[in-house]
């Protein structure tokens, strides 16, 4: 079936003789007709609801450039690391945040001694917050950003690269896919969220 569609898909979109040993839709046929049809199969060569069916696959996190990471200019590099693993960038500001928004995003660590300095910190400068969208987005997430303590961080991990001390480890990534929900809903409205497909999803998904 998936062949068959991405067989109609192929037609509609690059008219050549690909298709003709399936014998399904006849070449002949209308790319209107063929069009017509591919509609009532769902849309699913467009890769979107057929890797839907992969469990996690709109899993979503909250990963958060701190403001060290900001005024030493890695944004770009950090960013890079979640785009080359295959994620899939579907929300991103730059923004002042506020002890009051931090207190809640940072609601379980309230009375811990070091917290009044992690406010300090994180209300130094601006910080860049992005939602990232995948497999196992979560997971994955905290093992390309690494150790919390960057002493403790392997090198090739962010923090493991990018930073030395535990007070300034250039980056936030939520620990749990209950924790990211709460996370992006604190951090963004829905309609800053995007909801639009990779056209080559195949390349990262089996479909
Ligand atoms: P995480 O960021 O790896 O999830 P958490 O334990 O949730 O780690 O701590 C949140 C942030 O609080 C850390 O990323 C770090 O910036 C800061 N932090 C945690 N422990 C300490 C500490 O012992 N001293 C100073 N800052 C700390
Ligand atoms: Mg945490």
């Amino acid at each position: 079936m998936v062949l068959f569609q991405r067989c109609a898909l192929k037609n509609l979109i690059l008219p050549s003789p690909y298709c003709r040993g399936w014998g399904v839709l006849p070449v002949s046929k209308s790319y209107i007709t063929e069009f017509a049809f591919f509609l009532l199969l769902g849309h699913r060569c467009t890769g979107y609801s057929t890797i839907s069916g992969i469990p996690g696959v709109r899993e979503r996190t909250l990963i958060a450039v701190k403001p060290d990471g900001v005024q030493r200019r890695l944004v770009g590099q950090i960013m890079q690391r979640f785009e080359q693993k295959g994620f899939k960038l579907v929300g991103m500001k730059m923004l002042q945040a506020s002890e009051e928004l931090l207190s809640q995003h940072y609601q379980e660590l309230r009375r811990k001694p070091f917290y009044p300095s992690l406010l300090y910190y994180m209300t130094s400068g601006p910080i860049v917050v992005m939602v990232w969208e995948g497999h196992n987005v979560v997971r994955t997430s905290r093992i390309i950003v690494g150790d919390t303590n960057p002493s403790e961080a392997q090198a090739g991990t962010v923090r493991g690269d990018f930073s030395i001390h535990i007070s300034r480890n250039v980056v936030h990534a939520s620990d749990s896919v209950e924790g990211a929900q709460r996370e992006i809903q604190l951090w963004f409205h829905q309609k800053e969220l995007m909801d639009w497909d990779c056209y080559n999803h195949n390349s990262t998904y089996e479909l």
